[in-house]
């Protein structure tokens, strides 16, 4: 038995998706995929497919999971789950207007033409807050709406925010974050559900690896008690004696949202030699 799993066939997703299988010792053999390729060394068959089409083929059990954008898993709303976030493909989806408009909250949506290919989010953010306006559906180039006269509002996914701003108009209200997910069928059988247990095992240690850095640095002998303060480590640090006498050299991890805060502090109680070293996975 294998599990399948649907990636996208080409565009944002594909990259990150694929590097998220090799990183968790998938190994797709590149070129031979067209529809589908088979992995060695896991019991898992991928299948490569439009983003759109992904939710419908999970909800029809002819994959078992997917790798999709929040934005696409909440428009599809088919009877499917997020088993997991995976942290790329990063933004979110959000109302704009033309720039030299005023915004004036959501009473400026009122009765307005919002053109967006996400018309089932739109209309819940709407109606969520009792906004009445007209939803035009269009499935691409949404953001060249307003400047030919389709609509005075979109509805889009933004990243950077400069295909706005190359279109003379600005973002006004995000309505969704969004981020690739790991959506899963709802009816997996106990022994697919374990074998998605072993993947998620290696998906999650890979996502952990991300947020950490191994960090090496030598330090006099005196300052190991506030070094280690500031770099606690997974357990405990390790500590070795260098060769020279009153140094010791310290192994830990670091998280990478306080690199350089805390390397300045270690820089401030004597550390040298430092090195930072990425991780590649993390179990804890
Ligand atoms: O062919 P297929 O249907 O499989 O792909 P697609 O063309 O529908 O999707 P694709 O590959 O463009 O995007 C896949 C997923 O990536 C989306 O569903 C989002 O979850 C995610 N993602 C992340 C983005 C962006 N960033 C993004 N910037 N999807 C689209 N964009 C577009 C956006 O539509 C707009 O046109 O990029 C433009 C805005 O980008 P900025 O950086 O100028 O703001
Ligand atoms: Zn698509």
């Amino acid at each position: 038995m294998k599990l399948k799993l649907a990636i996208q066939k080409s565009g944002r997703l594909f990259e990150d998706s694929f590097n998220l299988l090799k990183e968790c010792g998938i190994k797709v053999s590149k070129g031979n995929y067209k529809l589908k390729a088979d992995v060695e060394n896991f019991p898992i068959e991928i299948l490569f497919l439009r983003d759109d089409d992904i939710p419908q083929y999970i909800e029809d059990n002819v994959a078992d999971l997917g790798i999709v954008g929040l934005n696409v898993f909440y428009e599809k709303n088919k009877n499917i789950s997020i088993c997991t976030e995976l942290e790329f493909s990063k933004c979110r989806l959000s109302l704009a207007i033309k720039k030299n408009e005023t915004y004036t909250g959501y009473s400026y949506l009122e009765g307005k033409k919002i053109a967006t290919s996400y018309p089932f989010i739109l209309q819940s953010f709407l109606d969520k807050n009792n906004i009445k306006a007209d939803i035009h559906i269009i499935s691409g180039s949404v953001e060249i709406a307003p400047s030919i006269g389709l609509a005075d509002v979109i509805c889009d996914v933004v990243s950077s925010g400069s295909t706005l701003f190359m279109n003379g108009l600005k973002e006004v209200e995000p309505i969704l974050k969004s981020q690739a997910i790991l959506a899963q069928s709802n009816f997996l059988s106990p022994e697919k559900q374990e074998l998605l247990d072993k993947l998620l095992i290696r998906i999650e240690a890979v996502k952990k690896a991300k947020k950490f850095q191994y960090v090496l640095l030598n330090a006099p002998n005196d300052q190991i008690k506030n070094i280690i303060a500031i770099l606690p480590g997974m357990r405990s640090p390790t500590i070795f004696p260098l060769v020279e006498p009153g140094w010791s050299s310290i192994h830990s991890v670091i998280n990478e949202f306080e690199f350089w805060d805390k390397i300045q502090q270690l820089k401030a109680l004597g550390a040298e030699g430092i090195l930072v070293i990425p991780i590649e996975k993390m179990i804890l």
